[in-house]
C-alpha cells in the first residue's frame, strides 16, 4: 500500500478533478546540520487537521469550491543514486496533469531542481525564499545538495529573485554579482527604508512562468525554530502573507508550482502548524489566482 496522507483530514479527490496536486517529498540525503525533515511532510499534514476550513485572509472556505488530492509519497530508494532519484522525481511529476495548483512538500532543498524542470520546462522566474542562497556548485561530494539548488536552476535556465538570504559564503557573493539572472534581496536590505516595498514592486511585477521555492528557514527561528539550518533574521509571518499577496495577486504571471522545504517537526509543534497554515494560504490565494486567469 502506498502511503498517503489528507489535507484537514478531507478524502483525496482522483488526480485528474484535483485543483490542488500536493506531493509529499520526504526526501533527506544530504542535510548537513540538524536532521528530521523527512519527516515533515507527515507531520505537516496531520497538523492540517487542526487548521479551520475558513481562510480569513481571503474571506472564504476555499475546499467548498475545490478538490484537492495529497499523493502517496515519492518514496526515496537509497539504492538509487542522487542522479536516478532526481531524474525519477522529474519524470513523475512531469506526468501529472498540468492543469492545477502544483505544491511539492519537501523533504531538504535539493528537490526543488527536479520539480521546476517538470514543471517549467522552458525559462521562467523562479522566486527562492531562503537563508541562504544555495549556490554551490556540489556540496560534500553531491551536486545534488540541499546548497545547490539555484546552481541547477541557473543551468536549466531560469532566472532567479532570491529574498531573505542572510548567509552566504564570498564565491556566491561573486556569482550573484556577475550573474544579471538573479536578483538578491539580502533580508538585512528588506529591513531598509522603502526596501520592503520595492521588494514587493518586484514580485507583483513578474510575468510569464513562475515558481515559487520557500525554504521554512527563510523565516525568523522564532516563527520557525524548526529547520535543519536556522539562521538569525529572517521573516516574520505577516510579511510572508504580505508577499503571497503581492505575487498570487498578480494575474499576469503563470504560476507553475510551489514548493514548501527543510522544515524539522520540533517537540512545541509551532513551526508544522505555521507550515500547515502556509500551505492553507498558498492554496487559497493560489485557487484564486488560478480562477482569475
Ligand atoms: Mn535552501
Amino acid at each position: 500500500m502506498p502511503d498517503t496522507s489528507q489535507f484537514l483530514a478531507m478524502p483525496n479527490a482522483p488526480i485528474a478533478e484535483a485543483d490542488v496536486l500536493l506531493l509529499p517529498i520526504p526526501l533527506e540525503r544530504t542535510v548537513s546540520f540538524k536532521p528530521g525533515t523527512s519527516d515533515a511532510p507527515k507531520t505537516i499534514l496531520k497538523t492540517t487537521e487542526q487548521l479551520e476550513f475558513y481562510e480569513e485572509d481571503a474571506g472564504w472556505s476555499p475546499f467548498k469550491h475545490m478538490k484537492i488530492s495529497v499523493l502517496p509519497e515519492f518514496a526515496d530508494n537509497k539504492k538509487e543514486t542522487d542522479e536516478k532519484l532526481h531524474s525519477r522525481l522529474a519524470k513523475e511529476v512531469a506526468a501529472l496533469p498540468a492543469d492545477n495548483l502544483f505544491i511539492g512538500l519537501g523533504g531538504e532543498h535539493s528537490l526543488t531542481p527536479s520539480l521546476v524542470e517538470a514543471r517549467m520546462p522552458e525559462p521562467g522566474t523562479v522566486l527562492f525564499l531562503d537563508a541562504h542562497a544555495d549556490m554551490r556548485m556540489s556540496y560534500e561530494g553531491s551536486r545534488y545538495s540541499h546548497a545547490c539548488p539555484v546552481t541547477r536552476l541557473l543551468e536549466q535556465g531560469h532566472k532567479i529573485v532570491m529574498a531573505g538570504v542572510r548567509s552566504v559564503y564570498e564565491g556566491e557573493v561573486e556569482l550573484i554579482e556577475k550573474d544579471s539572472r538573479v536578483t538578491l534581496f539580502l533580508d538585512w536590505d528588506l529591513r531598509g527604508k522603502g526596501q520592503w516595498e520595492s521588494f514587493l514592486q518586484k514580485v507583483n511585477s513578474l510575468e510569464g512562468p513562475v515558481y515559487l521555492s520557500i525554504d521554512m528557514d527563510v523565516f525568523n527561528p522564532a516563527v520557525v525554530p524548526g529547520v535543519g539550518t536556522p539562521q538569525p533574521g529572517g521573516f516574520f509571518w505577516y510579511p510572508m502573507i504580505e508577499l503571497l499577496e503581492s505575487l498570487f495577486s498578480r494575474n499576469q504571471i503563470d504560476l507553475r508550482g510551489v514548493d514548501v522545504v527543510e522544515l524539522v517537526p520540533e517537540s512545541s509543534r509551532v513551526s508544522e502548524m505555521t507550515a500547515a497554515k502556509l500551505l492553507l494560504k498558498i492554496i487559497s490565494f493560489g485557487v484564486l489566482l488560478m480562477v482569475s486567469n
